[in-house]
């Protein structure tokens, strides 16, 4: 099994993140997506959407997707590693918590950056190289997008030690880099005390110091 990873992209890091909480190491290979490695061969072929972080088996089943990578990761190494719940409540508590914050923070934001950005030129959306224009329309839209999600999440963490309840998992890694996103497209989040609060909380986890 082997880990295709790039450090420094949020992707990357979040598995790396999540690996480290749950004290497994895996062998792994950076491919530099800057300079394109994801469209030079074996890789071009292995992964159709061309992005890191993506997993690759060993009977040659290649699994991309950051989240897909980490319950897969979670299920194969049977209790040693518990991020997505263990009852039926917590993991859909869990799964609710990333869906949303994906959807409505990450993914937002991340379109957000890259039309943002002339350094993205050519390459608006992830894993293609074309001649799709930035759009600040996208931007405004991403960053409108996230402080709903905020305004909702720090209310709620009034009442909540972590994302998902009382206990650590991985929605707040998902939280952790939807907050790195906010930061990198300029957004300011000081209004959101519980989450700020959060995030300084797992800032201190060894998992999460770079
Ligand atoms: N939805 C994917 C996103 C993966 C993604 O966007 N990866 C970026 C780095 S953060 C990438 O590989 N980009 C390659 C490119 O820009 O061509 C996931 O969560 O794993």
């Amino acid at each position: 099994m082997k880990l295709y990873q790039f450090d420094p992209a949020p992707a990357s890091r979040r598995v790396d993140i999540f690996l480290k909480e749950a004290d497994v190491s895996i062998a792994t290979e950076q491919l530099n997506v800057r300079d394109g490695d994801q469209f030079k061969e074996p890789f071009n072929s292995l992964n159709p959407f061309h992005c890191v972080p993506f997993l690759e088996l060993s009977d040659g089943t290649v699994i991309s997707e950051t989240l897909a990578i980490c319950r897969y990761l979670e299920e194969s190494n049977q209790g040693k590693i518990n991020l997505f719940g263990s009852t039926p409540k917590d993991r859909a508590s869990i799964e609710m918590w990333n869906r949303r914050l994906e959807i409505d923070g990450y993914i937002p934001l991340m379109a957000g950056i890259r039309n943002k950005f002339e350094r993205f030129d050519g390459k608006v959306l992830a894993g293609t190289r074309n001649d799709l224009k930035r759009s600040d329309i996208i931007v405004k839209r991403g960053e409108d997008s996230a402080r709903i999600l905020f305004e909702r999440l720090d209310k709620y963490l009034d009442k909540y030690l972590f994302v998902a309840g009382k206990e650590f998992s991985v929605a707040d890694i998902t939280l952790f880099s939807t907050l790195e996103l906010a930061n990198n497209i300029g957004l300011n989040l000081d209004e959101y005390v519980n989450i700020l609060d959060l995030k300084t909380r797992l800032s201190e986890r060894d998992a999460f110091k770079k």
